[in-house]
């Protein structure tokens, strides 16, 4: 795949530069003061680490590479006929900043197609592993399985420069890439369809492929979902829990598979990735006490039941974010055009509606606005997906483009194993009689 590395490699050597310039003349400048509350609160809002494929803004949301998501859904190259972009261009944008053509979309497309069978030793594992085995668990499993062939490994060993890392890990990140929805199809057709698959479509690009070996639905509107899921899910900056684990592991030099393979099990968190899975099932129990057509009077009640039962309402909340998600509204609108009469989305809206009222009422979640799971769900469900325990498996392929394209940033880059200072509660203490002891 020459393009694509050749265009990584025009950016790598400017930002090298750019990078120890800023470092060699700088360094020292303060950027973040951390105080007692955020070293026991989760380290909220320290800034700390470089991120490069995407940026948060709390009220604005999610950038990828300075694009916000309607600039990213109008902008990137679209498969002939469908309205969603190829997620194939979405990777290229993250590795490179650049908008890719039609062209590179699809010889990244042709190079996925290239790399996609599953290796026999795999499919092994996969089925003699319990098929009630949780699909993340299994999704993780695959992605550790597969660190046999890591590219980055067997250079690594060979003695390789580390001015090269980078190289091996784009090949590692192009080879898992190109099998994770082969991976992800095999473990939800083994785990829910009688171990019957269906053969990956050559024709067809990588998001579309994805949603036909799920072998749900011929309707091409799905192929158009699977295609801005996998967009919308794929990076939000470097600080969240399957971004941040993924970059700690690499900085040991762990491979690729290793470090996403970490990362999916950071999505798998009920608080992060899992809350798509836990947005269901909640709204299906939901549903089953209050029936297909529910008041807002007696959702909110559900909500509060909820609350007073000292449970979250999955979905609503975010440590960043301090508006409505707008990776929840671009979702909103694929169902409002595409699904707006579907009772699952009906209930979903109303959530939407009474909610965030709750929630600032209730006083303690500092954004009471949707999140990015507090939607895809119905949609999965309208196309036939109805197995909600498998839906933080599409947010982990998705996740694994931003990831990794900032994990072969870091190899290039150079980044140092990560290694920050943890102090004791005694030593806390200590410093803050220190503060506070008269000065001399
Ligand atoms: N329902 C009820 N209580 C909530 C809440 C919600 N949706 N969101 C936050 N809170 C509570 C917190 O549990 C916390 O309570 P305590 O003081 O008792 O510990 C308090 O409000 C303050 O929390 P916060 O500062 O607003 O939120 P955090 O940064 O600590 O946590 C979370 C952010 C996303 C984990 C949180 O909002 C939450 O648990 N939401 C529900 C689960 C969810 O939707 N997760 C997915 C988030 C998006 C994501 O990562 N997707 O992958």
């Amino acid at each position: 795949m020459a393009n694509l590395k050749e265009k990584f490699v025009s950016k790598l050597m400017p930002m090298r530069e750019r990078i120890q310039k800023i470092q060699k003349e700088h360094g020292e400048l303060k950027i973040s003061d951390v105080t007692i509350g955020q070293t026991y609160g989760g380290m909220r809002g320290v800034k700390c680490m470089i991120w490069e494929c995407s940026s948060l803004d709390p009220n604005e949301g999610i950038r990828f590479r300075g694009f916000t998501i309607p600039e990213v859904r109008e902008k990137l190259p679209k498969a002939p006929g469908s309205e969603e972009p190829l997620p194939e261009g979405m990777f290229y944008l993250l590795l490179t900043g650049d908008i890719p053509t039609y062209e590179e979309c699809q010889e990244i497309t042709e190079e996925w197609r290239k790399r996609s069978e599953l290796p026999k030793y795999l499919i092994d594992v996969l089925k003699a592993t319990p098929a009630d085995t949780h699909p993340m668990t299994q999704f993780a499993m695959a992605i550790m399985q597969l660190q046999k062939d890591s590219v980055f490994a067997e250079r690594y060993r060979q003695g390789i420069h580390k001015l090269d890392y980078w190289d091996p890990m784009y090949e590692d990140t192009m080879n898992i890439l190109a099998k994770l929805p082969a991976v992800a199809s095999y473990i939800y057709r083994r785990t829910y369809k009688g171990d019957k698959h269906i053969p990956a479509d050559p024709k067809l690009d990588w998001g579309a492929n994805f949603a036909h070996m799920l072998g749900v639905t011929d309707d091409p509107a799905f192929k158009d979902l699977m295609r801005l899921y996998l967009v919308l899910h794929c990076d939000h900056e470097g600080g969240n829990v399957s971004a941040h684990t993924c970059r700690l592991v690499g900085s040991a030099l762990s491979d690729a598979n290793y470090s996403l393979a970490a990362s999916m099990a950071g999505l798998a968190g009920p608080l992060h990735g899992l809350a798509n899975q836990e947005v269901l099932r909640w709204i299906m129990e939901l549903m089953e006490k209050l029936g297909n057509t529910p008041t807002k009077e007696q959702i909110s009640q559900y909500i509060w039941d909820t609350l007073n039962a000292g449970k979250v309402v999955p979905g609503y909340g975010h440590a960043v974010l301090r508006k409505t998600d707008p990776r929840f509204i671009a979702q909103r609108e694929f169902a409002l055009k595409h699904l707006p009469d579907d009772e699952i989305f009906k209930v979903v809206s109303l959530v939407f509606e009474v909610a965030p009222d709750i929630l600032m009422k209730h006083g303690k979640a500092k954004n009471p606005w949707p999140n990015v799971d507090a939607h895809s769900g119905c949609l999965l469900w309208h196309y036939g997906v109805k197995e909600y325990d498998f839906y933080t498996v599409f947010f982990g392929v998705s996740r694994a483009m931003g990831v990794l394209a900032q994990l072969i940033w870091d190899r290039g880059l150079g980044l140092p194993i990560e290694r920050p200072k943890s102090v004791t509660t005694e030593w806390v203490e200590e410093f803050i009689a220190s503060q506070q002891a008269p000065k001399a």
